[in-house]
């Protein structure tokens, strides 16, 4: 067993069970002209982490534990993007339409793949997923079983958003999860300090945070 010095309190795990799910670390939400962009959002926060996030990669490269890459898109016939979610507020574009990096968050398009510097290799896993939350409409719940995979390190875009509301489900499902505090980030940093708080509150409700090095220090 191995211990990563967390907040609330101490994260223990078995490594043969653990994995690392990086969220949606994709170009249309980390470059300008992308989704984010289009909604108005400054996304040089999210750029910023992008070096921390690679260190966590190769941190579990180096440990040889599995590593998940998820990518939030949608079909190019948009039949799995629900009319409420392409039509909600006022975006300078919507989803599927043209933008400077291909159909915005759509599968195959040059916006919607993940960032050069983070993308995957071979043997790891790359899920498309239509939702905020990983589990919803995807195999990651199968896939984690087959592993038998019982704790996760969580790191990615944005925190409060698909990030926190993958967590939930994978606390919901019986899962220990521990987020990366330093190498996840929202467009607002008081939105990423709230979710971090409530993640780690009333005795790790929904999970555990801790940083990179305290990762890196477990898995050495
Ligand atoms: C958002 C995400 N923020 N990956 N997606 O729409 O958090």
């Amino acid at each position: 067993m191995k211990t990563i010095a967390a907040q609330p309190f101490d994260f223990t795990f078995d490594p043969a069970h653990l994995a690392l799910i990086v969220i949606d670390m994709q170009r249309d939400f980390i470059e300008p002209g992308g989704f984010g962009a289009t909604l108005g959002n400054d996304v040089s926060l999210l750029s910023a982490i992008v070096p921390t996030v690679g260190r966590l990669i190769e941190t579990f490269r180096t440990a040889g534990l599995p590593i998940i890459h998820t990518r939030e898109c949608h079909k190019p016939d948009l039949s799995d993007c629900p009319p409420a979610k392409r039509l909600r507020g006022k975006p300078s574009m919507r989803i599927g339409d043209p933008g400077t990096m291909g159909r915005i968050l759509i599968a195959g398009e040059p916006g919607a793949d993940i960032v050069p510097e983070l993308a995957a290799r071979p043997g790891e896993i790359v899920l498309d997923k239509p939702g905020k939350g990983a589990f919803y409409a995807t195999p990651l719940g199968e896939i984690l079983a087959e592993k038998k995979i019982t704790h996760l390190v969580f790191a990615g875009v944005t925190t409060e958003v698909c990030v926190q509301t993958t967590m939930r489900e994978a606390n919901d499902r019986g899962f220990e999860c521990l987020l990366a505090e330093d190498a996840t980030e929202s467009y607002f940093p008081e939105f990423k300090k709230a979710a971090i708080d409530m993640i780690r509150a009333q005795g790790a409700i929904v999970g555990w945070t801790a940083t990179v090095d305290q990762v890196a220090a477990a898995l050495r």
